[in-house]
């Protein structure tokens, strides 16, 4: 890994901020598996974003001191990320002295490393602003600018950061901003300054190196990623345990660093942070996320000792493949989902007996796994993934409920005691989610088999 290069994680999520104990166990595994760089900027910090001007009080501010000496005592940098996007006028001085007065009050709990987020905001200035400016880069430029130089007079080997307003490649064909924004920040932001971007899309399935090398000429300088891979909080009934996966080695080459914007829950984001590190640190030409991801659950499997009956290896690898990645499933939940289809259709019996067996040993083994969780010793974890998998052991105990049925009496209608109208996928969001189905082609289309 060079030496400037930036990897780690970034708290930079929707959604409760995770507590000082939760970031100290996500500080612990990054100094144990050679990340170095932690950066603050929970959405839901009011300071860090809607009231960005207000300086925190006293008792924040022995949180976040706090926060910054553990970093320190494990060699981490700390970067604070302040987002005055919302609302600043660009062009009122005064505007100026309240961002310089925020960072001085980082500054003085010990931080020395900053970014200006202009991420999701609306795209307009006001009338002050665009007398000035004629663009939104420019004037975002102009800050950015003054209050790095004043930063780096203080701290001259801080780093400091920045977010564009369209900060993924279809952001930028929708000219998010204005037209030639990154152009323009090219050109006018200082070129000590890093700038994110999440790639092709806000959460991107792959970054090519076509894609970052078309990007670095644009903003004359390689972006800094600010990966969303393992992101949940735009989907309240997923959380991520797949691979750091869908960008290649070359890519790691040509960046300034790749930083995770992982799952709200932090003792979920093991994996992620994991696989990110064995990512960085890989030293040879290809990196194998299943190998990275295996490796990597026998290290977590530690972590999943019951009070009740053991929870096996094989066990943890199935049910972490049933909560992998945003596009893609681990390889033993595509399984078993291809045998479920098998076993459910009406002539399964005849024509696949032994997917019917195999399905009902894979499905028993997952639902008793979900089952277990209720019991392990580490309780965040417990807390962390129960809500996940007791709805999946509704599904294994409803799919295992209909195939018992259909070799007892294909005919008879299928019902079960514990899965009624109301309480079973029941509520708003489900019906309104029942109202239109999404294409594979990004289209929605009328529901017409809607209850
Ligand atoms: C975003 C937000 C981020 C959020 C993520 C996933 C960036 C730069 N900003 O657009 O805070 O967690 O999506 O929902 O990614």
């Amino acid at each position: 890994m060079q030496k400037d290069f930036l990897a780690g994680i970034i708290e930079g999520f929707y959604g409760a901020p995770w507590t000082p104990d939760e970031r100290r166990m996500v500080l612990d595994w990054m100094r144990d598996w050679g990340l170095n760089t932690y950066f603050y900027g929970p959405k839901d910090d009011l300071k860090q974003r809607l009231l960005w001007r207000d300086l925190y009080s006293e008792e924040e501010c022995r949180t976040l001191k706090e926060l910054i000496d553990d970093c320190a005592e494990r060699k981490i940098q700390f970067i604070y990320a302040l987002s005055p996007g919302l609302d600043i006028e660009f062009s009122n001085p005064d505007e100026l002295s309240c961002l310089k007065d925020k960072v001085q009050q980082l500054a003085d709990l010990g931080c020395q490393n900053f970014a200006l987020l202009f991420d999701d905001i609306p795209d307009r200035m006001s009338a002050a602003d665009r007398e000035r400016w004629d663009s939104f880069a420019a004037a975002q430029s102009y800050v950015s600018n003054e209050i790095f130089h004043w930063v780096q007079q203080r701290f001259p080997r801080g780093r400091f950061l920045f977010c564009p307003t369209p900060y993924c490649g279809r952001m930028r064909s929708r000219e998010l901003g204005g037209a030639d924004y990154l152009e323009t920040l090219g050109r006018e932001l200082d070129p000590a300054i890093d700038v994110f971007w999440t790639g092709p899309e806000i959460i991107s399935e792959t970054i090519s190196l076509a894609h970052i090398e078309e990007l670095t000429q644009a903003l004359r300088r390689p972006p800094l990623i600010w990966d969303n891979l393992h992101a949940n909080d735009y989907d309240g009934q997923r959380v991520y345990c797949g691979p750091y996966s869908g960008r290649s080695i070359e890519v790691r080459d040509h960046v300034r660093g790749i930083l995770i914007n992982p799952n709200n829950e932090a003792p979920l984001n093991f994996i992620a942070a994991r696989t990110l590190a064995l990512f960085v640190h890989c030293e040879s030409a290809e990196w194998d996320p299943r190998s990275g991801y295996l490796q990597a659950m026998q290290e977590w499997h530690r972590e999943f000792q019951s009070a009740g009956k053991p929870i096996s290896l094989e066990a943890l690898i199935q049910l972490g493949d049933c909560y992998y990645l945003p596009f893609e499933l681990g390889s033993e939940a595509t399984r078993l989902h291809q045998l479920a289809k098998e076993a459910l259709s009406p002539d399964s019996q005849k024509d696949k007996p032994q997917a019917l067996e195999e399905f009902k040993r894979l499905a028993t083994q997952l639902r008793d796994t979900c089952s277990e969780i209720v019991n392990l010793k580490n309780r965040n974890l417990f807390t962390a993934l129960s809500r996940r998998t007791w709805d999946l052991r509704e599904e294994m105990e409803l799919l295992l409920t209909c195939v018992r049925n259909l070799e007892s009496n294909p005919s008879a209608p299928l019902k079960s005691d514990f899965h009624l109208p109301g309480t079973y996928r029941g509520g708003m969001v489900a019906r309104l989610r029942s109202l239109l189905i999404q294409k594979p082609d990004e289209t929605f289309v009328l529901n017409t088999q809607k209850p």
